[in-house]
């Protein structure tokens, strides 16, 4: 996944708080300078790959262009889009609708997206949701950093394909490789057929798909 939004909306906020990593944070324009890419384990145990990435604006001068270059080629290259916005800021409309602009400009508008209305502890009084595929919350809550791993797990699910497969129990590799490659959901062994029955989500773009089809239900 990739960060998106205008600067100052509170990326890195929210990319420290879900990978518990130490990127700069501070309210400087452009604090973000190189891109970054961290893990994160959503509630179910999957690990997923979070992007961090410098802040869009309407003008962009040139010095920060080759900056700007960089970061861009991590967006395109993820499976979803995390667009933060800043609901505290009166322009906040015109910010989203600058960065759909710039993400369509960079080929990157097919990529799935959610939208993370952040700052809700100084949202502003007019402050109305543009999209549903959407969550409010304060980067700044424990509580709600909990909320959005929940709510990006959903998402993450929604890029997924529900397997439900009997694993004979000798393939104890591929048995591994559904825990920490996909989300595994429950599974229990079979002592009639000696097998691990299991369900839950994979990538259809993995490999982990076509391996499982043999093994379906
Ligand atoms: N009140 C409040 N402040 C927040 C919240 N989230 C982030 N901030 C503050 O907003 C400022 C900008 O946060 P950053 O995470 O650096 O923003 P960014 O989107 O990474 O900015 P760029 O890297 O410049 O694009 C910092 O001072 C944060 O502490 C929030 O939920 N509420
Ligand atoms: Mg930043």
């Amino acid at each position: 996944m990739a960060l998106v939004g205008y600067t100052n909306a509170g990326k890195s906020t929210i990319f420290n708080r879900l990978t518990a990593a130490d990127s700069l944070e501070e309210n400087l324009l452009f604090a973000t300078l190189d891109p970054l890419t961290r893990k994160c384990v959503l509630p179910c145990g999957y690990t997923v790959l979070v992007t961090d990435t410098v802040g869009f604006i309407q003008d962009l001068p040139t010095t920060l262009v080759a900056a700007f270059r960089s970061t861009l080629e991590e967006v395109t290259e993820a499976d979803l889009l995390l667009h933060v916005v800043d609901s505290s800021h009166p322009d906040y409309v015109a910010h989203e609708r600058t960065v759909s602009r710039l993400l369509t400009e960079l080929g990157a508008s097919s990529i799935p997206m959610v939208t993370v209305y952040n700052k809700s502890d100084q949202k502003a009084s007019e402050f109305i949701p543009t999209t549903t595929a959407s969550i409010m919350i304060s980067a700044l809550s424990a509580a709600d950093i909990d909320r959005l791993r929940y709510f990006l797990e959903e998402a993450v699910k929604q890029q997924m394909v529900h397997y439900d497969v009997s694993i004979p129990s000798g393939e104890g590799k591929l048995l591994a490789q559904l825990k920490s490659d996909t989300i595994l959901h429950e599974w229990h062994y079979n002592e009639q057929g000696g097998t691990y029955d299991c369900q839950g989500y994979v990538l259809p773009a993995h490999p982990l798909y076509g391996e499982l089809q043999s093994f379906q239900r």
